[in-house]
């Protein structure tokens, strides 16, 4: 559809291959390399899980050391969190946000190089600490643990230094995506006409905006206390809790930093392959947003271990149990959507599915343990450890590789192959609930988390080994969208502008889009403008026949 025109050729000024990707400002490279480099962090932290699976499935044997155990999880849990989510959605952002609201670019293209090349550097920094022994503190690196009375390695101030990088790069990003979207949408793109990724994407960018400042705060104060010896928050004058209440600000909206996004690729794909208008498209957007106003209020239901005040304590079981509500419209407004449409179940809306019913019953889990009784039983047992994976990887995981197999044909011009995407997905929500329902029961049993040895009497043998040979399972169906990548590249079957009928603008240019996007941005009428244009053409069409008929 799109031919280039510009009046100096573009060869004069077109830097070579490795060059070009590497001093580029194109939001569609840099989001093609956040999205490599989001997957090959995630394929690490996949391997960091075996490790620990295989330990954990034989009681009583040294697979691998305590200490590597403790280093594996806490680089499992921060490469999954802070190298593969939060990235993979920055770069579904930055690819699509601009194409949807019919721009050019993103407001602030060097900034958002910056961005990407700030996650690299904090990405090499925190996985060289391997070399001197990473950090063993968790991902949640609690105050004394993580101070230098107990982890001594330079590996936890190397994972510190690494997250202050990201930080400020996620906190770059937020404000690019939300000038972007304020101030670029084509005209006629009023803000309840845009797609509902972008809502998405404006009350995650938002909530970043808030909390990560104070997360970069308490790693500079953790650093501190672990090299200059000031006593925030450990020592006689010092206040440990104080780390997780600001850890916990920035990390409960974390998950919805990391599911919201998931939620806008759900708002896109489920009208596509229903072939109807979403359902309730303000309830959706508005429901965003009170996520992320109710989301800064629960923080301490992660604390209810810690001898929190019973009013305290009340209120942010309350408050919990309230940020249900929000999510729980956009599920119905979903099912709505479905409702009577015409489903084509293509991959895409597969892992759609996969979201719906796995991040249900991770919401439901969640419900559970935000009642303080029932957090007492449960927490830093294996029922949480079921919990955050229900959430994190039947949300996020699934809602990332629905976004991978609808884009993919825009990004790169050629179709997915349907039946190896297929696979890919039953081997993956078979493995998934392999490796993690029986969690629920390990947990229920008093398993804690965060061991790497278990006397074989305890009875929990079994649960673990069928666990383990889930995440076997996870891994091969993993292998599976590898090899399906590669053998769709080889095939080549041409995408077309618009494979699946789609509505919004990404799909009224070449797949892949030239490098200005658009030569002409489509009339905005409504949220799902490239419907809008299809339809009048198919009726222009249609009287055009009838017309030649009765002549
Ligand atoms: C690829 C399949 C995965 C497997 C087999 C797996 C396995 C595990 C295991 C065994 C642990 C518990 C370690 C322990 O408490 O001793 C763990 C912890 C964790 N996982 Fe995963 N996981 C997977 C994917 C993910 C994904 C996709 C995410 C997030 C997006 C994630 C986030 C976490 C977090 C935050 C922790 C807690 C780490 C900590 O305690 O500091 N995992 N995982
Ligand atoms: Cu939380």
């Amino acid at each position: 559809m799109a031919t280039a025109q510009a009046a100096i050729p573009r060869s004069a000024y077109k830097r070579s291959g490795l060059m070009e990707w590497l001093t580029t400002v194109d939001h569609k490279k840099i989001g093609v390399m956040y999205m490599i480099a989001a997957f090959v962090f995630f394929v690490l932290g996949g391997l960091l899980a075996l490790l620990m699976r295989v330990e954990l499935a034989n009681p009583g044997k040294a697979v691998i050391s305590a200490d590597f155990y403790n280093q594996a999880f806490s680089m499992h849990g921060t490469t999954m969190i802070f190298l593969f989510v939060i990235p993979m959605f920055a770069g579904m952002g930055n690819y699509f946000i601009p194409l949807h609201i019919g721009a050019r670019d993103m407001a602030f293209p060097r900034i958002n190089a910056l961005s990407f090349w700030l996650v690299v550097g904090g990405a090499l920094i925190m996985y060289s600490s391997f070399l001197v022994g990473a950090t063993e503190a968790g991902w949640t690196g609690y105050s004394p643990l993580a101070n230098s009375i107990f982890s001594k390695s330079p590996g936890t101030d190397m994972w510190i230094l690494g997250l202050v990088l990201i930080g400020t790069s996620s906190l770059l990003g937020a404000i690019n995506f939300i000038v972007t979207i304020l101030n670029m949408r084509t005209p006629g793109m009023t803000m309840t006409r845009m797609p509902l990724f972008g809502w998405s994407m404006l009350t995650t960018s938002l909530m970043i905006l808030a909390s990560t400042p104070v997360l970069t705060g308490a790693l500079v104060m953790l650093l501190a206390d672990r090299n200059f010896g000031t006593q925030f928050f450990t020592g006689p004058t010092s206040d440990p809790l104080m780390w997780q209440h600001m850890f916990w600000f920035y990390s409960h909206p974390a998950v919805y930093i990391m599911v919201l996004p998931a939620m806008g690729i759900v708002s896109e794909v489920l009208p596509v392959f229903s072939r109807k208008p979403i359902f309730g498209y303000k309830a959706i957007a508005f429901s965003s947003a009170a996520i992320g106003v109710l989301g800064f209020l629960v923080w301490a239901h992660h604390m209810f271990a810690t001898g929190l005040s019973p009013v305290l304590q009340t209120f942010f079981m309350t408050a919990t149990m309230i940020i249900a509500v929000p999510t729980g419209v956009k599920i119905f407004n979903w099912i709505a959507t479905l409702w009577g449409g015409k489903l084509s179940f293509k991959t895409p809306l597969l892992f759609i599915f996969g979201f719906l019913s796995m991040f249900v019953i991770g919401g439901i889990s969640g419900v559970f343990q935000a009642m303080v009784p029932v957090d007492l039983q449960l927490t830093d047992t294996y029922f949480v450890v079921a919990h955050i994976h229900y959430v994190l990887f039947g949300g996020s995981v699934f809602g990332i590789f629905s976004g991978l197999y609808y884009w993919t044909p825009k990004i790169t011009g050629w179709m997915m192959n349907e039946k190896l995407g297929q696979l890919h997905f039953w081997l993956m929500m078979l493995g998934f609930n392999i490796t993690f329902f029986p969690m629920h029961l390990l947990g229920l049993e008093g398993m804690p988390r965060r061991i790497y040895d278990y006397d074989p009497s305890r009875g929990w043998t079994a649960y673990n080994v069928i666990a383990t040979i889930g995440a076997f399972l996870i891994a091969a169906s993993v292998l599976v969208y590898i090899i399906n990548f590669i053998v769709s590249r080889n095939q080549r079957v041409p995408a077309g502008d618009d494979p699946w009928e789609g509505n919004t603008l990404e799909w009224a240019t070449s797949s892949p889009p030239p490098s200005y996007n658009f030569d002409k941005v489509l009339p905005v009428y409504s949220e799902r403008p490239v419907r809008d244009a299809r339809i009048a053409a198919q009726k222009a069409a249609a009287q055009k026949a009838a017309e030649q008929k009765s002549a």
